[in-house]
């Protein structure tokens, strides 16, 4: 016999096969159970597609009249790019619906539970609420306060080093470390890394060695100096944008690449307006992967939320690469783990 739980867990792992596809909406999925049987499951597959309470009904393998419904969001009541679930789950027979999370987006917010309850459809709020705010963490986050979720990846040698100096491009960490940084990749809307990481580099940004769907790419190039003959600009692979200073430039866009501007501080893009310009182009999560200027830049004005760090065995030399990130008691070790010779640890921002 599966547990409320169970149903909720499948709710969870179907509402994940939407990533990618269906940002800045939140990842959805939905399961009916009718006399202890799964007869529907459904996820929103696409951003302004239908949702997945429709979805799972649209798949039911038998009658769904009465059935229990497990969602891991709570059930929309307004009127968007699709009509609201509460009216679709009553006039589909649900007589109870399990949630695992309250809907953040303001026009929703409780309002749908309450519909659900007047049109007498049972409701039941909070199974595996860790584990389906954790999924959802960069829509949250984008909805409360007008920012993406902000993850930065550091790959250093045993003395912290990133590189030896911002001239030359070398390989810090190991095959697999990579391939598990494509798959931290496949997980965001959008990785952001500097001018002069692109010039060094020239990398294509995409997941090729995982599967998923390539973020946008993003570069803060404040003059806009790069040369249009990097892959980024040229192998198709996903949107290019080039953040660009608003005091010289305006928003434009090209066949190659997007270019939105950001406020300038102290010569630099000042990151918080990155993030809020990041945010209204309808980006949830964001990978910063630059040099130690911009994590610096972005650590210092307390705008992290989770810090991947690989450390590879050996010492490099070189001062000016050092790894800018020195975490206090303010963050939590989430996970460790060695892949192959390398060790990686994740640490969050406690207050999130
Ligand atoms: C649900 N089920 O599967 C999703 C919901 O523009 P629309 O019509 O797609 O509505 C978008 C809003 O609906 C989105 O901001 C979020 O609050 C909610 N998402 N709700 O009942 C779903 N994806
Ligand atoms: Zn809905």
């Amino acid at each position: 016999m599966l547990t409320h739980e169970n149903y909720m867990a499948r709710a969870i792992e179907l509402a994940e096969q939407g990533r990618g596809s269906v940002s800045p909406n939140p990842m959805v999925g939905c399961v009916l159970v009718k006399d202890g049987e799964i007869i529907g499951e459904g996820f929103h597959q696409r951003f302004g597609e239908a949702h997945a309470e429709v979805m799972a009904f649209r798949n039911a393998i038998k009658d769904p009249l009465d059935c229990t419904v497990y969602v891991n969001l709570e059930p929309c009541n307004i009127d968007s790019k699709t009509p609201p679930c509460t009216k679709f789950l009553k006039d589909n027979g649900a007589s109870e619906v399990y949630i695992a999370n309250i809907d953040p987006n303001p026009d929703i917010s409780g309002k749908g539970i309450e519909e659900l309850n007047r049109m007498n459809i049972k409701t039941h709020l909070g199974i595996l609420e860790k584990e389906a705010m954790d999924l959802n963490k960069g829509f949250y986050k984008w909805v409360k306060t007008g920012l993406p979720w902000v993850i930065c990846k550091v790959a250093q040698s045993e003395n912290r080093l990133m590189g030896i100096d911002n001239k030359s491009s070398i390989w810090i960490t190991n095959d697999i470390s990579k391939k598990h940084t494509h798959e931290l990749r496949s997980r965001v809307d959008a990785i952001l890394i500097g001018k002069n990481t692109a010039f060094v580099d020239n990398p294509s940004l995409t997941v090729r060695l995982a599967s998923g769907k390539n973020p946008i790419r993003v570069i803060a190039d404040t003059n806009r100096t790069l040369p249009q003959n990097l892959k980024i600009f040229n192998d198709g692979e996903s949107e290019s944008i080039i953040l660009c200073s608003s005091k010289q430039f305006s928003d434009n866009q090209t066949s190659q690449c997007k270019f939105i501007t950001v406020e300038e501080k102290d010569d630099m893009l000042y990151p918080k307006d990155i993030l809020k310009k990041l945010a209204n182009h309808g980006v949830t999560s964001v990978l910063v992967e630059g040099g130690p200027c911009i994590l610096k830049s972005f650590f210092n004005e307390g705008l992290i939320d989770e810090l991947y760090e690989y450390t590879a065995p050996g010492i490099l030399d070189g001062d000016d690469m050092k790894n800018p990130i020195i975490l206090d008691n303010s963050w939590n070790c989430i996970n460790q783990e060695m892949l192959g010779d390398d060790k990686l640890v994740i640490y969050q921002k406690k207050e999130i």
